[in-house]
């Protein structure tokens, strides 16, 4: 274990030597705190309890929050060095990864530690199967295969992400290449040009008397404010050097979407500084686009080169939160400033940058392969739909279902690439999020980022929001997304706990009930792995081979579903059957030829059967 103490101790240094005297705006009294990178090959984290004061120099007039209250944290074991969400996690491509990860929360407390953003296997994924319990140590070990990138970790406990999330339990994660010639022509000093933003709504309860916050809020509503974070603070300010400057931007948030911009005018962002987008959370766009502003949905993760330069040294650039139109608005206040960048000409990264390179990754192209597999998946649900809206009374789901830790949802075959079409059905935004991949996205049809037009897109002319590789995009109230994504690597059982999740990102949604998960098997697997799972018996289809029709004799629950696949797993169609299978006749002449596993699901039975159709 080393972790990078020398930048993270020059930063306090730097700090002490400057307090907060020369503060141009003086709401932006807070100085945002830089997490310390911590490199591998071991990781050695604690997840515990902190006490963390979001406002030290105190800021918020309408309530007092100069107080400690209970937080979670990650901490390199035996340090003490965050008191709120955790240290940047930084690992090379191709290096392995070994982490011990301490479950040391109070009151029994169990949660999960999930890799946001990388392709792993999926018993490394941290998902809601791989809880780890009070007091025990987990153990995943992988060796990223993945592209340089911005991604992050965070709980994804089954029902309870959105509560450990608020408390504190999220920490950014660098994908490196040194190596790369590209890297020596961007900011790549951290703590110097290179800084990691996690922007996080919070809302605090209140002492009635006293009007000081107690606690954080946890749940459905954001309660008192909410106010914004950045790094762990309200009313933050960021010294920054007269250069070339990376901004590493992640939206942390439990639900809320921003729509940010820069700008030196205070409350009216109309005077817009260029931001250089040069990376999405899935890595380097092929050229850097210039964009006044950008949607960055909750979990998604965008990187910009911003040219201080341009002002005097002691200005202000205030990064704000512009206008959210109202079906993507869950608790937004448009035009509020976030931070404060102060343009400091006493900082010296080591390798400063000063121009923007034209091209970044030149070699950027829509995934390759045939599109093996189309899946269809819509938004609904009645989560929203109460009067007044996002009342949250109901669940949110995925085709009409939400999330079955045993249910295996969809069964993907390894090293194929898939097209995935995303319907939303409700009156509200949905960041969609899957794990695993990072897709493109192909096509879009209807209301996009912050605007109000229904717009159709395809992989050709995407907005600045979509291009690039990505794990989550949100797809607006009525719209559809499309993307491809190809599922290399990894295979694994045909087991529920071998499963990858895909859900809403807004955490509510997600806890409740938005959610569903897929298994990436070995196609040679798969009948095996069909009949081998827990419950299953034989189906007895007739005749075998069949031509035209089949039907089915034996002892069946009522009500199911047949399910035909081909002998790689992939789904085929189905059937819903109302009654007693067995006086079903299914015809299935419009089946292509050849060998094919039919599948009956009724209650918690599962009958398989391979039959040839000649
Ligand atoms: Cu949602």
């Amino acid at each position: 274990m080393k972790t990078n103490l020398t930048r993270a101790a020059s930063l306090l240094a730097f700090s002490a030597l400057f307090g907060s005297s020369a503060l141009q705006a003086q709401q932006f009294v807070n100085e945002i705190p830089i997490p310390p990178a911590m490199t591998g090959p071991n990781y050695l984290i604690s997840i515990e309890s902190g006490s963390h004061n979001f406002d030290p120099n105190g800021f918020i007039t309408t309530f007092n929050l100069n107080v400690p209250l209970a937080t979670y944290c990650y901490n390199e074991q035996g340090s003490s060095a965050m008191s709120y969400l955790g240290p940047t996690l930084v690992i090379n491509e191709g290096d392995s990864a070994h982490f011990e990860i301490e479950n040391n929360l109070p009151n029994l407390d169990s949660t999960t530690v999930h890799w946001h953003g990388l392709n792993i296997p999926a018993e490394m994924d941290g998902g809601p199967h791989q809880v780890i319990e009070n007091g025990d140590t987990w153990q995943p070990k992988f060796r990223m295969i993945d592209l340089p990138q911005t991604a992050w970790y965070h709980t994804h406990l089954m029902g309870r992400t959105t509560d450990q999330v608020i408390l504190g339990l999220a920490g950014m994660l660098l994908v490196k290449d040194p190596t790369a010639p590209i890297e020596s022509q961007l900011p790549n000093d951290y703590g110097f040009n290179d800084f990691p933003i996690i922007i996080q709504e919070k809302g605090f309860l209140l002492d009635t008397f006293t009007n000081t916050a107690t606690a954080i809020k946890a749940g459905e509503h954001p309660g008192n404010g909410p106010q914004t974070l950045v790094n762990g603070v309200v009313g933050g300010y960021l010294r920054v050097p007269p250069e070339m400057v990376r901004l590493r931007i992640l939206n942390g948030s439990p639900r809320k979407q921003f729509n940010i911009g820069l700008s030196t005018q205070l409350n009216d962002p109309t005077n817009f500084a260029q931001m250089h987008m040069i990376a999405t959370g899935g890595g380097y766009l092929p050229n850097p686009i210039i964009v006044d502003s950008t949607m960055i949905s909750v979990g998604d993760r965008r990187e910009f080169m911003i040219d201080f330069s341009l002002y005097a040294n002691g200005d202000t650039v205030y990064l704000s939160n512009l206008d959210v139109p109202l079906g993507a608005n869950y608790g937004t206040t448009d035009g509020e400033a976030l931070m404060a960048f102060i343009v400091w000409d006493s900082i010296f990264p080591p390798n400063p940058i000063v121009t923007v390179p034209a091209s970044i990754n030149p070699s950027y192209a829509l995934a390759p392969g045939p599109i093996f597999q189309s899946r269809e998946k819509h938004l609904n649900g009645q989560g929203g739909m109460t009067p007044g809206g996002g009342g949250g009374q109901g669940p949110w789901l995925i085709d009409s279902t939400g999330m079955d830790m045993m249910v295996i949802n969809d069964t993907v075959l390894v090293n194929t690439k898939e097209s995935w079409k995303i319907v939303n059905n409700t009156n509200k935004s949905h960041p969609f999020h899957i794990h695993k991949v990072q897709f493109q996205v192909t096509e879009y049809h209807g209301k996009y980022g912050a605007g109000n037009d229904s717009m159709d897109f395809t992989f050709a002319n995407l907005p600045p929001e979509m291009v690039g590789f990505k794990d989550v995009q949100m797809v607006r109230e009525h719209a559809t997304m499309t993307f491809v994504a190809r599922f290399d690597s990894f295979p694994s059982l045909f087991q529920p706990n071998m499963g990858y999740m895909y859900h809403c990102h807004i955490l509510t949604h997600e806890d409740m009930d938005m959610m569903h998960q897929f298994v990436v098997i070995d196609s040679l697997d798969f009948y095996t792995a069909m009949i081998s799972m827990p419950e299953t018996e034989k189906l007895i289809a007739y005749p075998n081979p069949a031509t035209n029709s089949v039907a089915f004799t034996g002892d069946y629950q009522d009500q199911g579903m047949l399910r035909i696949y081909d002998l790689t797993g992939r789904f085929i169609r189905e059937y819903e059957i109302n009654g007693n299978l067995t006086d079903y006749t299914i015809n299935v002449q419009e089946v292509p030829r050849g060998m094919f596993v039919l599948e009956y699901t009724s209650g918690q039975k599962r009958y398989v059967q391979k039959i040839s159709l000649q």
